[in-house]
This record gives structure tokens, sequence and C-alpha cells, in this order.
């Protein structure tokens, strides 16, 4: 079990210690014309934990919500926050004035820290509630901006002295129903997470450059490519564009060694074999939604690099279950990281045998803490959290994901897993991409839907539905094949490129 001293403050022990122990001369962020080393990042963020005091007013427990790509001034900022014993509430860029009112009323945010470039939205929220009080904008020239503030101060800051169960972190939560959750994460937890997967699965070393392209505001996202190389005194490089070629470009310009991406990422990447070739990466972290068989043999076939699989939640800050490369098993997510226990039970709570499919719950070092939510009462019960996850545990202890609990297609009486029906056409030459759903049937209840994107060349006419319906009915049990079909040009994904499954149906109403 992890053990924390009762007073902590993440900042200082994920940044300061750094500097405090020689090191600060080391690279910590890089980004397009830019490298800070440790002691530069210390610095940035002392200076903008001075602005939050003296300028803004913040004090330790008030909310403070960051907006902005991925960039080093966002990870400043959000060491700044931790500094003065505040609370950070990242945001996806993508988010509207709506999303952001809301998140503004649930989380209670007072201040916010904000990329310039990325106001519009955040001062129209502002419009619609009194509770946000002070934004102060980086990357903005005038006197007015944060960096015209920084330079005022100078002086070192002293951290505030956190307990290690203080709120440090509001990161949320869409669901599946699309009403947000704040989860509420504390000091020890950022820490916990750095003690788990990356020593027992990813061992990454202070030598590797990380890369990727969940947003900060996805605990994926802030755990890859911020705490957990900062934790082993790595360097790790920000993209604000991480499309798959910005990705490429990405990992030959600045030499990345370990990457953090979507499944679907990876597989457009794969489709340029000539741009991976002798490339500089070793370790590849796949996780956001489930890695289908087919992608993971064709990017070891690309790259010769096992991928390494992992699920996490938001509500469990990060990954896990998963499995390092000598581990892999395709088509199993992993085993439970060290430090964590998981467990497959029926609806009454009980374990199920080996095989059979049931729900997934997991506890560890992390767990959910909705703010003010009654959904708690649903996702931790004894203890356990529910994720959600439909699993099967073989009878080796790899924990095989199904699909999440309301992907579960019923028809004619039938359990049938959209994600299994997914990851078999993907494998078909003419899929580009695929999300499979239940739509209403009168016969049978529900209808096994897929929704197609095919591959440029490839035509979308009836016999393509046929050649598409016939390579499902060959590849695993026949009432599982999609009884309908319909050809898309894009799929709904979240910010973070998840499919999100519940949408599909609305690709019917256009
Ligand atoms: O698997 C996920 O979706 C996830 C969520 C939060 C943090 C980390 C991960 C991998």
């Amino acid at each position: 079990e992890l053990q924390f001293p009762e007073q902590l403050n993440c900042a200082t022990e994920l940044l300061d210690a750094h500097i405090a122990a020689g090191h600060g001369d080391r690279p910590c962020l890089i980004a397009p014309g830019i490298r800070w080393t440790y002691r530069e990042l210390q610095q940035q963020s002392d200076r903008i934990a001075h602005v939050l005091v003296n300028d803004m007013g913040v004090v330790p427990g008030n909310r403070v919500l960051l907006r902005g790509a991925n960039h080093p001034m966002l990870v400043a900022c959000w060491f700044a926050v931790m500094k003065v014993g505040a609370i950070a509430v990242g945001t996806m860029p993508m988010l509207r004035a709506k999303e952001l009112s809301t998140m503004i009323a649930i989380g209670q945010v007072t201040h916010a820290l904000c990329d310039v470039a990325l106001i519009d939205e955040l001062r129209a929220a502002q419009q619609t509630t009194p509770v946000l009080r002070t934004v102060r904008c980086y990357h903005e020239p005038s006197q007015d901006g944060l960096e015209a503030a920084m330079a005022r101060h100078d002086a070192p800051f002293m951290n505030v002295d956190t307990a290690s169960d203080d709120t440090c972190l509001l990161a949320f939560t869409s669901g599946t129903t699309g009403i947000p959750k704040a989860t509420m994460h504390y000091h020890r937890d950022v820490l916990a997470i750095c003690r788990c997967f990356p020593p027992y699965v990813l061992r990454a070393t202070a030598d590797d450059v990380f890369m990727g392209s969940p947003p900060l505001a996805f605990t994926f996202g802030l755990g890859g490519l911020v705490l957990f190389p900062m934790s082993i005194g790595a360097s790790t490089v920000l993209l604000d564009k991480v499309s798959p070629p910005h990705l490429l470009e990405g990992v030959r310009e600045y030499g990345a060694t370990v990457l953090f991406t979507a499944p679907t990422s990876y597989r457009a990447m794969a489709a340029h074999r000539e741009a991976l070739a002798g490339t500089t990466l070793r370790k590849c972290v796949s996780a956001g939604e489930a890695l289908p068989a087919a992608t993971r043999a064709l990017w070891r076939d690309v790259t010769g690099i096992e991928l390494i699989d992992g699920i996490g939640a938001t509500e469990l800050l990060h990954i896990f279950i998963s499995a390092d490369e000598a581990r892999a098993r395709p088509g199993a997510t992993g085993t439970p990281v060290s430090g964590y226990r998981a467990e497959v039970v029926d609806d009454q709570g009980q374990p199920v045998p080996v095989g059979v499919v049931g729900n997934l719950r997991v506890k560890g070092p992390t767990g959910c803490r909705y703010l003010r939510d009654n959904r708690q009462r649903s996702y931790v019960k004894d203890g356990w959290n529910y994720t959600g996850d439909a699993y099967a545990v073989d009878a080796d202890g790899y924990f095989h994901y199904h699909a999440r609990t309301d992907d579960i297609i019923i028809s004619s009486g039938y359990n049938i897993a959209g994600p299994e029906v997914e990851n078999v056409l993907l494998q078909h030459p003419a899929v580009a991409e695929c999300g499979v759903a239940g739509v209403p049937d009168t016969e049978r209840g529900q209808l096994v839907k897929a929704y197609i994107v095919l591959r440029a060349g490839f035509e979308p006419d009836a016999a393509m539905v046929k050649v598409l319906q016939d390579y499902v009915k060959q590849s695993v049990a026949p009432y599982k094949y999609p009884r309908a079909v319909r050809f898309v040009g894009a799929l709904p994904r979240t910010s973070t490129g998840k499919l999100q499954r519940f949408r599909l149906r609305e690709l019917d109403d256009v």
C-alpha cells in the first residue's frame, strides 16, 4: 500500500524536488520554439503563483479554471495553482460558452487563467454567471496580460503547505448522458498514479522524450504528458496540433521516444509506413478507448513496437489495468496495475466464473469522488469503483474488454457487444473507421447497426454492404452481423477522440 505524509504539495514533489536535487538544468518542457528546463518551469510557475495570490486574490481552496491548448504555459499555470493550494479545473479547448458555464457553476469556479486565443467563449460564459470573478490571459501582449504581471514578481514562491488529502484537481467527465460530473482528486492521488503505471508498466527513463495527443484537461493527457515524465525527470513535447500527421512530424522533429495516444490515432499513423521507418519511438501507450486486435497487429507490423494497452477513468485519475510489451496479449487489456485490484462481478456484486462477461469493479490508491453528485452512489459501492465497463477475465487473470455496460446490444435475446463487431469490421481493408450501435426494431427489440467510414477507393453500395456483412458472419457468431449498415463521412467523437456510440443514431437524422 502506498504511504504519504499528512502534509504534501504535489508541486513540491514533481517540480521543485528536481531543482533541489541538482537536476534543474535538465530539459523539461519542449514545444515549437520553446525548451524549458526544470528550473525554468519552476521560475515561470513561481511567478504565476505570485500573480494568483497577490494580483488575483486567490486563496487556498479556490477553484481556478485553466483553458488552453497543450503548451508549456498551461503546465506552468497548472503547477502555480498547485503551489498556491488552489484547485485546478481543466477544460477542453474545444468547449463552448454553454459548457463552460455549466462547469463554472458545478465547480464554483472563481478564477481563470486562459490562453488569449480561446478567451471569447470564456468571456461569453462569464457573462452568464457572477461566480467567475477574475480572468487573466496568457499569450496576451498587453500590460493586462499574465506575462506582464509575471514580470513584476521574480521572488521564489513558498508553496502552500497543503494536506495530502486536500483536493487539488477537479476533472470533468461527461459520461454517457452528457450531464457533466466533476471528479475530485487530492495531492496524494497525483503522486499515487506516478507510483503505479509508470514504474510497473511503462518503465521509461529520465532520457525519454514523451509526446502525445490527449489534451491536458483529460487526465490521460495530464498523467501521460506531464505527471509521468516529470515524476522521473524526463522531458515532454507539447504540441497544440495533434492530428496523426502532426504527431508523426513531431516524433521525427523532436525524436520522441514515448507516445501516448488513442487507437484511432495509431491506426491512422500506421498508414504512413514510410514516416515511421527507423522511428525513434520505443514505447507506445494506447488508451482512451478499447484497442482493436487489428490495430495492435498493424502497429507492430509497421513499427516493430508492441502497444501498451490500458484502461483508465477520469474517476480513478489514470490507468488501472494494463500490460507491458512483454506481457501483452492481443484482445486483452491486461491485468490490474500494481497497487490496484480489479474484479468482474454480476449485477448482485458476486464474482462471475472465468470467461463470463460481467461488470468491472476496481479499487486502489485512487478512486471516484464526485463533487456534490448523487451518481457517486452508483459508481462506488462497498469501496469498489464500478467503471461501467463490461469485461471477462480469462484463466490467466487477463481482463478482456467487451463493451461499456451501456453499449451492449440485445437483439432477439442475444447480448452483442458493439465494440466486438467494430473490431471485426476494422480488419476489413475497405473499413477506415466504424461504430456499431443498437437501433430499435419491432421484431428483434434491437438491431445491430454499423456506421462505417470507407477507405478511399471503395464504393458505398449494396454490394459493399453484403461483403461486409458476410465478413462479420465468417469471423464471429453470425447472429452478431450488422443487419443494418450505413456509410458515413465521419463518426461522432469526443474532443479526446473517443467514439460516442450513444450519438451514432444521430447520423440517421442527417
Ligand atoms: O481509458 C481512459 O479513458 C482514461 C481516462 C482517464 C485517464 C486515463 C485513461 C487511460
